[in-house]
């Protein structure tokens, strides 16, 4: 197939775009390269016939339209977005932009371009639109988000998931676009930017720097590893109904500090401390995320029903490889702590800025 990647720099996105390229699709890659794109992506996919990048942003009507023009796409998968919370309490106006303003001409775009397709490629064309839990809100001591969870957004990244997911549907109730969307739990794994929770920790425990733990560390996340979540989208895009949501997750509920420890014991073991005796000494309480969400956890009964799906990885062997994969690739991660993001903490007053 050939197959449009939005956000194809980024961290899910340069997992994907590996994938579907040793799988023998055709990738274009639309991305604007932020400050989070893979700054390697130049020399991790070179240009050849089956991969183009198209540095983009979303929000450049004419350009992405010239895009479907050229690279004639059978399927789209839309993960181009600003992704990180903490960013969106700080410059919300950003997730605003490309996040519901740049899916709304994506949309637009798609639908002129699959309204003219001949009637086979018609049939056969999918947009994929890739969310998260984050817009079904915060869950209590007990229950799941099913794919029926009323939506309950809470931060500005989330609620611009929200707003996009709800113009993927009504795209595809009113135009006919045939849509799916897919919303998935915290991911974590190689060319994650290290301004998430997992990476940070990595890049800051190496460091032997502080360990910040947001409000009393026992918020829930549910944690995927990256190829598992490839593999969920490409089973989505295969066998999915159009017009069809499916949760993905990994069953693996873990509280913040838990992770937190787990690293810092994994990390001395690969990597003895020199400043302290132990990592977990690192580890400091600090404020509270504004409007953090107390828990997150998905059923994802539907996609393993009935499109077959289940991760590989559990969250102890995921990790393990995510650290090792961090050790190896120190260069990667100083280059961007050098010149993008020194691992300073982000979003901590609720102050537009
Ligand atoms: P990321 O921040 O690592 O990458 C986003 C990519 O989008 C970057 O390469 C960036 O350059 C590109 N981009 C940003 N603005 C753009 C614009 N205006 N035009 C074109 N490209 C633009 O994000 P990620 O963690 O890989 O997440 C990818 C998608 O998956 C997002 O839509 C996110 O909401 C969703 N998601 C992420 C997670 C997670 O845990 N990371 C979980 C569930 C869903
Ligand atoms: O320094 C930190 N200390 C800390 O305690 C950071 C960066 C985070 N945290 C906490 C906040 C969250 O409870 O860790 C948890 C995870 O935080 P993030 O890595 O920022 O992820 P989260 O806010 O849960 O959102 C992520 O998962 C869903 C992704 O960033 C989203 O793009 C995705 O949609």
């Amino acid at each position: 197939m050939k197959i449009l990647v939005t956000g194809g720099a980024g961290f899910i996105g340069a997992n994907l775009v590996h994938s579907l390229l040793e799988d023998g699709h055709v990738v274009g890659n639309l991305d604007k390269l932020t400050y989070a794109a893979n700054p390697d992506i130049e020399a991790l996919f070179p240009p050849s016939e089956r991969y183009v990048l198209y540095q983009t942003d979303l929000a450049d009507y004419e350009a992405v339209r010239q895009i479907f023009t050229q690279f004639e796409p059978d399927a789209v998968m839309h993960l181009a977005a600003e992704s990180h919370v903490d960013r969106s309490i700080d410059r919300p106006g950003e997730f605003i932009q490309t996040n519901i303003t740049g899916t709304f001409n994506l949309l637009t775009i798609a639908l002129a371009y699959w309204q003219a397709l001949p009637p086979e490629r018609k049939e056969s064309f999918r947009f994929h639109h890739i969310s998260t839990d984050e817009v079904f809100g915060s869950l209590g001591e007990a229950g799941l988000f099913h794919e029926k969870t009323p939506y309950d957004p809470h931060s500005p990244y989330s609620a611009s998931k929200a707003a996009s997911d709800h113009l993927v549907r009504a795209w595809k109730t009113t135009y006919g676009l045939p849509a799916l969307v897919s919303n998935c739990s915290n991911n974590y794994g190689p060319y994650q930017f290290p301004e998430k929770l997992i990476p940070l920790m990595i890049v800051r425990g190496l460091s032997e720097d502080s360990l910040p733990v947001y409000g009393d560390g026992l918020n829930v996340r549910d944690w995927l590893y990256v190829e598992d979540h490839v593999s969920a989208l490409k089973c989505v895009l295969r066998n999915g109904k159009v017009g069809e949501s499916y949760n993905v997750g990994g069953n693996s509920e873990r509280t913040n500090i838990e992770i937190v420890q787990t690293i810092c014991d994994l990390l001395d073991d690969l990597a003895p401390p020199q400043k302290v005796s132990r990592r977990r000494e690192l580890i400091q309480y600090v404020t509270d995320r504004p409007g953090h969400d107390r828990r997150y956890a998905i059923d994802a009964t539907k996609i393993r029903r009935e499109l077959d799906w289940r991760p590989v990885e559990t969250f102890e062997t995921g990790l393990k490889k995510t650290l090792l994969w961090y050790l190896d690739h120190q260069v990667w991660w100083k280059n961007i702590l050098e010149t993008r993001y020194a691992g300073e903490r982000l979003g901590s007053v609720a102050k537009i800025g």
